[in-house]
């Protein structure tokens, strides 16, 4: 076991369609965690703000206020990522767990779903830290219809739905955790904090890996010797 790395945080993601809870299993899981005084952090994935070039795009992007070709809200996407990279590095060095609402897999499957290539999207993605677990909240595609505000944003159909959840069953891996989007928040609480600390557990000592990548981030060069990169522009955090 390594020796040098102190106990890191974890890194979850919760991803799923449009209306299938993800942020509110979020906000209970971040103040189940600060009930047992564990440093936890939420994000999310986009950042809508407007004080920045990419949140302000994105935002008019999503509430059809302006149109981008699909390789082109990918790449923005992604960059918002890959901006705040060594910044969710450092939390988790730090201890705290990351808990994070969307992240590299609703950009490919979004992407997929509106026609680019499986290979294209994941490639964009690869280099960002991998997630230890992502918890899926599984929603059948006509259920988000009868769920709140639904059809307000430019991805709110059926149709465009069902693409995304076909595009979301080609990246699972051996770090998803399908939970019913169907359940209680009672129950999903419970399923998603027991695989939670399962992870804290299993993960404190192990470096944090890369996404579609082999390699792993060098565990002699830790992050604090490394310069900042400058995200002002890019990220409001
Ligand atoms: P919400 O704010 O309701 O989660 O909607 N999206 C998101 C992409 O197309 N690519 C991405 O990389 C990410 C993170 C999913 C955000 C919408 O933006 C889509 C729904
Ligand atoms: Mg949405």
């Amino acid at each position: 076991m390594a020796t040098n790395l102190l106990n890191r945080g974890a890194f979850i993601v919760l991803e799923g369609l449009d209306r299938s809870g993800k942020t509110t299993l979020a906000y209970l899981l971040v103040k189940e965690l600060e009930q047992r005084q564990i440093p936890v952090e939420f994000m999310r994935f986009p950042d809508r703000s407007k004080d920045n070039v990419i949140g302000d795009t994105l935002n008019k992007y999503l509430s059809s206020g302006i149109e981008l070709n699909p390789e082109t809200s990918h790449m923005l996407f992604t960059t918002q990522r890959f901006a705040v990279k060594d910044q969710m590095l450092q939390k988790l060095m730090e201890g705290k767990v990351l808990i994070v609402d969307r992240y590299a897999h609703s950009g490919i499957a979004y992407s997929v779903a509106k026609g680019l290539s499986l290979e294209w999207c994941k490639a964009k993605e690869s280099g960002l830290l991998r997630p230890d677990i992502v918890l899926y909240l599984d929603l059948l595609p006509s259920e988000g219809l009868k769920r709140g505000n639904y059809g307000e944003e430019r991805f709110e159909t059926v149709q465009f739905q069902e693409k995304v959840h076909n595009a979301y069953d080609q990246l699972l891996d051996d770090s998803w955790k399908i939970l019913s989007a169907h359940d209680t928040p009672e129950t999903l609480v419970r399923s998603a904090l027991s695989n939670i600390l399962r992870a804290c557990e299993l993960n404190a000592h192990k470096p944090v890996e890369l996404l579609y990548q082999s390699g792993r981030l060098d565990e002699k060069s830790p992050l604090k010797e490394r310069q900042p990169f400058r995200t002002n522009v890019l990220s409001s955090q």
